[in-house]
């Protein structure tokens, strides 16, 4: 009776720990209790633990700071037990920082002195705020970096907006959630008002499409900066907070979703934010919706998708930084778990039989350029980017393209000599097939079929 007694106490106060978990949020199996190998938010750390590569970086070095912001969000104790692989890639994030901080000083000289601090305005404000997210959730002083005051450098270079590399408002509010989980936490009365400066007459933002992307980052970032906001402002910032609130439950749909998967996710994680009572923004329905999207192997489509979903897997936002950034105070935490062994699963997709895709680029925002197909062949199985490649190969002055890397892949910023204008807010955009649709990633997301066409459009927004 005795041992009996000794054996159950702790699995009781284990369980009924467990159980009173799930009533405070009764988030479905986000919280990886019983089947916690097979749980979404698992699968999808997994999966992003398998995307590091031999130099510990992520995407060559592009993305190592989202990864390390979302892997925090999904479970601050990530970096805290201390893995000699999660010290490494933090390890990278830091170097690449540093690098990137080098090369902007190296950029603006160090003589020629026409503003006060001329060096480091060159990293956008959407990069750096992400560098500044992902270092205080694994207990960085961002305002003492290396003798780098990043929350200094970070105001600084909010300033000027709209700008090249820094003209959208998704951007602008990573800037916000960043000062507001760093430094002294406060957020201007400026940045306030800039943010809701960019709301449209219904609430939302440009770019927000089908999706509410940009309106969910801002009613995140208004949710954080809540505090800073002067009671002569209130009620101001409350309607206008309401607005954008709205504009994102008016784009819900009957089933849940908000858009995309990327897009609901995002809207849910800012409706979270904004303590929206679940019933009214039917939460269990939008996660079905995330889930259904997931691959087998714990990806939702690429990279970028990923880390901007798990935040919501594990029922936190981007301005959850705050409460991450709480357990650095218990930095005794258990030397190294093991961590799941990644593989570096090699995307060796097999190559097919030769096809035949069309690519045709075209320009609506300067009447002269004349409309030009090109004819690429190539094995099935290759990504279109890789057909572009192909292209430019074949058809040097009929079609050429640069393009950079971000965490959703390669995105194009120039065709046939035609660069994105980001002032103008002219930019490429793909188009599939006769009927025009408009695509729903990026050119490595997708894998062509013979016969397939391609549009490169080039659009005025
Ligand atoms: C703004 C925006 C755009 C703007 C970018 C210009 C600008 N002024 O900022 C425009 C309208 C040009 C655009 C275009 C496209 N976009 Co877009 N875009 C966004 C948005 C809302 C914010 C991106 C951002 O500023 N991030 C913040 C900063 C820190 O990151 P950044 O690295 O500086 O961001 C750059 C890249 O993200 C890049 N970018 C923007 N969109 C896309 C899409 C792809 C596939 C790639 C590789 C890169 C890329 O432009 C950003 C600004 O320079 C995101 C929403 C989201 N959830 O991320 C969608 C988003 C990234 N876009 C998306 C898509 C599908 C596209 C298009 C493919 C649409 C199309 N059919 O043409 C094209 C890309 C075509 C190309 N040229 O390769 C999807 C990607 C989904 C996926 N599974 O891959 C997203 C996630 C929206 C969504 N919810 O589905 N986009
Ligand atoms: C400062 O020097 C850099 C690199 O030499 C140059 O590109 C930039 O235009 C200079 N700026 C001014 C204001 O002279
Ligand atoms: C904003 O919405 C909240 C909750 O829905 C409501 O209590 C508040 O009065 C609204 N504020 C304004 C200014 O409309
Ligand atoms: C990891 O890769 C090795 C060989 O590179 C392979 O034998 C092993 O099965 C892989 N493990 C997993 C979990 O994919």
């Amino acid at each position: 009776m005795k041992i009996i007694v000794t054996l159950c106490l702790p699995l009781l106060a284990l369980s009924s720990f467990v159980r009173s978990e799930g009533e405070v949020d009764n988030s479905l199996e986000t919280s990886c209790g019983e089947d916690s190998v097979n749980c979404p938010l698992t699968k999808a750390t997994r999966w992003l633990l398998t995307q590091q590569e031999a130099d510990w970086s992520w995407n060559e070095g592009t993305s190592s700071s989202s990864v390390v912001l979302a892997m925090q969000l999904a479970n601050e104790n990530w970096f805290l037990e201390k893995g000699l692989k999660t010290q490494l890639g933090v390890k990278q994030l830091e170097i690449e920082l540093l690098a990137e901080l080098a090369r902007s000083a190296r950029q603006s000289g160090c003589d020629n002195n026409s503003e006060r601090h001329p060096r480091l305005v060159q990293i956008p404000v959407g990069r750096l705020a992400l560098y500044i997210l992902a270092l205080e959730s694994t207990c960085h002083d961002t305002t003492d970096f290396y003798g780098n005051d990043l929350v200094e450098i970070l105001e600084r270079n909010m300033k000027h907006f709209p700008r090249k590399d820094f003209n959208n408002y998704f951007q602008y509010s990573l800037g916000v959630l960043a000062l507001c989980q760093s430094g002294t936490q406060a957020v201007k009365l400026k940045h306030i008002r800039q943010l809701l400066e960019g709301q449209e007459d219904d609430g939302c933002y440009m770019f927000d499409g089908q999706g509410a992307d940009v309106s969910s980052l801002s009613l995140m970032a208004l949710s954080c900066a809540e505090d800073s906001v002067p009671e002569s402002y209130r009620s101001h910032f409350e309607r206008h907070f309401n607005k954008t609130m709205d504009c994102i439950l008016s784009k819900q749909n009957e089933d849940g979703s908000v858009g995309n998967h990327i897009s609901t996710a995002l809207a849910s994680q800012a409706l979270l934010a904004a303590n929206v009572d679940p019933i009214v923004w039917k939460k269990e329905q939008a996660f079905q919706h995330i889930f259904n999207s997931q691959d087998e192997d714990g990806h939702f489509g690429n990279l970028g998708a990923t880390v901007q979903i798990l935040p919501i897997l594990a029922n936190r936002h981007h301005g959850s930084v705050k409460e991450v950034k709480a357990a650095c105070l218990l930095n005794d935490a258990q030397p190294t778990a093991a961590q799941p062994a990644s593989n570096q699963s090699a995307a060796t997709t097999e190559l097919g039989p030769p096809i035949t895709i069309q690519i045709t680029v075209e320009n609506s925002v300067h009447e002269d350029q004349e409309t030009v197909t090109v004819p690429v062949t190539g094995p099935a199985g290759l990504t279109l980017f890789q057909f572009l490649q192909r292209a430019m190969e074949i058809s040097g002055d009929q079609f050429w393209f640069e393009s950079k890397m971000t965490d959703f892949g390669n995105f194009m910023t120039s065709i046939n000599g035609i660069p994105n204008d980001g002032v103008k807010h002219t930019y490429w955009t793909i188009l599939i097939g006769p009927e025009r649709e408009s695509a729903s990633t990026g050119s490595d997301g997708i894998t062509p079929e013979d016969g397939n066409e391609y549009i490169f459009y080039y659009k005025a927004f």
